[in-house]
């Protein structure tokens, strides 16, 4: 029997990726975001390989999380690994001028609904003491950049949480890790942009950013080593990014 993957952001970019990738090889899936369109045309798609099972909620939203997963059929309900990548920039300002409803959202989205629907999950994992979490971090937060702040802040606080709870989960026999990409091509940017389609499109030209699929399959690999391995921490960035800063861009 093939286990159950949640994935929440599952509807665009990395996540997306993951459930395609995830679904082609029989992972039940458990699909989350808030465009509902696009949760049942992944429904539509992904069906011919797999049962998909999809939920509607805002991350930021605490009882709308707890109840969207209590809601969940008992043919999903046993999640034996979660995806937290729901997230995305808000703005690119200085610090100074930033937009404080920016900051809100990212806090919210990034940190605060990571830990609502880690929270949600956990219970059937440690009754069963096997579980694997992978929370999506990013180089964001390894390193600080201009204008990055509060994003960064809010990346900071993933990889404090993803290594707080391999500790505190550690006697419970739950597998944590985080994946930290750097500059993957999604709608990431289209949104950090408030929809500026030519500055989101700037961001990944002259060089070759990585691509969400590149994430998927280092997902994969995580997930599908032996229990007794669990990838702790993994930072990727494409062979033309050394740093937030430094991208390599002639082509
Ligand atoms: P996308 O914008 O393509 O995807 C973001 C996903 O998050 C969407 O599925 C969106 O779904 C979901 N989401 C956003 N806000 C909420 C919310 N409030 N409630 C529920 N779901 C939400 O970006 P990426 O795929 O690039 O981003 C995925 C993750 O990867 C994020 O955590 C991001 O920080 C991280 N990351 C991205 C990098 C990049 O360069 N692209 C690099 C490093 C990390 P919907 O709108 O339907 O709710
Ligand atoms: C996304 C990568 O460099 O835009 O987390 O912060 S970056």
């Amino acid at each position: 029997m093939s286990k159950t993957v949640l994935i929440t952001g599952a509807t665009s970019g990395i996540g997306k990726a993951i459930a395609q990738l995830f679904a082609q090889k029989k992972y039940k899936l458990i699909l989350c975001g808030r465009r509902q369109d696009r949760l049942d045309g992944l429904k539509e798609t992904l069906s011919k390989h797999t049962a998909i099972a999809t939920i509607n909620f805002d991350v930021r939203d605490r009882k709308a999380v707890f109840d969207a997963i209590a809601s969940l059929p008992k043919a999903f309900s046993t999640i034996e690994v979660l995806v937290n990548n729901a997230g995305n920039a808000h703005g690119l300002e200085l610090f100074d001028v930033a937009d404080i409803d920016d900051w809100d959202a990212m806090l919210d989205i990034n940190v605060k609904g990571l830990l609502y629907v880690s929270k949600a999950v956990l219970p059937q994992m440690i009754e069963r003491k096997s579980g694997h979490i992978i929370n999506i971090g990013s180089t964001a937060g390894k390193e600080v950049y201009p204008k990055g702040n509060v994003y960064c802040a809010s990346k900071h606080a993933v990889d404090a949480i993803n290594q707080a709870m391999r500790i505190d989960l550690n006697e419970h026999g739950i597998r944590v890790g985080a994946v930290h990409p750097g500059l993957v091509e999604t709608e990431f940017s289209e949104v950090r942009f408030k929809g500026d389609t030519e500055r989101a499109n700037k961001v990944y030209q002259g060089y070759r950013p990585l691509k969400p699929e590149d994430i998927a399959d280092i997902v994969h690999f995580v997930i599908s080593r032996p229990y007794r391995i669990n990838i702790a921490d993994l930072v990727v960035m494409s062979t033309d990014q050394a740093s937030s800063t430094i991208v390599k861009k002639d082509l």
